[in-house]
């Protein structure tokens, strides 16, 4: 058992290096832009490593066999940064940055903002292939990004609890309110967005749909 437990632990390793020097790309991405634009591109990042337990789980629910070669070989999620922006511009700020280095590759994009999932779920998720060099030379590791906003992180957070307290068999009720939530979420970002540009004074039309989204005009405070 203690060798099998060590033998998990090693191949962690990589996944936190991986982790490691994708957050100090990330840094610099966020700095070199607040630098030219003020505004900074994200609110906050969370890393995670899947525990041996939970790989274990996820590999025999998918009929393979828990051994680390099988996780390495299968599992894309070992691996997990969380990044939570302000506005859903940020997102695809982001996404486009990570998109443009030649030190990252993105293997795979789920863009559950342009296709929210059936629940309302919105989050942009990749797959990013990080270079880490090791003693014994050069490795690829396999992280997954979830990129969204403060107020899609809100959601999902609600709802993940609601998941797990119902093993997954979410009463009518509160899964109807789970979506009209969403839906909130959905035009929450974009009022804000409008707002914030209107303040910033990026965009006339800003400024008017402000006024628009007024009742009275915007006359009165
Ligand atoms: P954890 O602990 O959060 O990492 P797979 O990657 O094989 O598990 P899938 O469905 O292809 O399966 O992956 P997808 O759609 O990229 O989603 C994986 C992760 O996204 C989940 O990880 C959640 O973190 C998040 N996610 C996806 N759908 C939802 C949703 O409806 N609600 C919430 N709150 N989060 C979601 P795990 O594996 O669940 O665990």
């Amino acid at each position: 058992m203690e060798h099998k437990i060590t033998v998990w632990k090693n191949f962690l390793l990589p996944y936190k290096f991986a982790l490691d020097e994708l957050r100090t790309k990330v840094n610099i991405m966020v700095e070199e832009t607040k630098y030219m634009e003020e505004d900074s591109l994200i609110e906050h990042v969370k890393t995670r490593l899947k525990t041996p337990q939970s790989m274990m789980d996820k590999l025999e629910r998918k009929g393979i066999e828990p051994t680390v070669a099988n996780a390495k070989a299968n599992l894309f999620d070992v691996a997990g940064m969380r990044i939570v922006t302000p506005f859903k511009s940020d997102v695809y700020h982001l996404y486009e940055l990570m998109m443009n280095r030649n030190d990252l590759k993105i293997m795979e994009v789920k863009d559950y903002i342009r296709f929210p999932k059936a629940n309302g779920y919105q989050s942009m998720h990749l797959i990013v292939q990080v270079p880490i060099t090791l003693s014994k030379g050069m490795e690829h590791v396999y992280v997954e990004v979830q990129i969204r906003t403060l107020a899609m992180d809100f959601w999902a957070s609600l709802e993940h609890k609601i998941y797990y307290k119902y093993q997954s068999d979410i009463p009518q009720y509160l899964e109807k309110g789970l979506k009209e939530a969403a839906d909130t979420v959905k035009e929450m970002d974009e009022k804000m967005k409008v707002i914030h540009d209107a303040v910033e004074g990026l965009h006339e039309t800003s400024t008017k749909k402000v006024i628009s989204l007024h009742s009275d005009g915007g006359r009165t405070k």
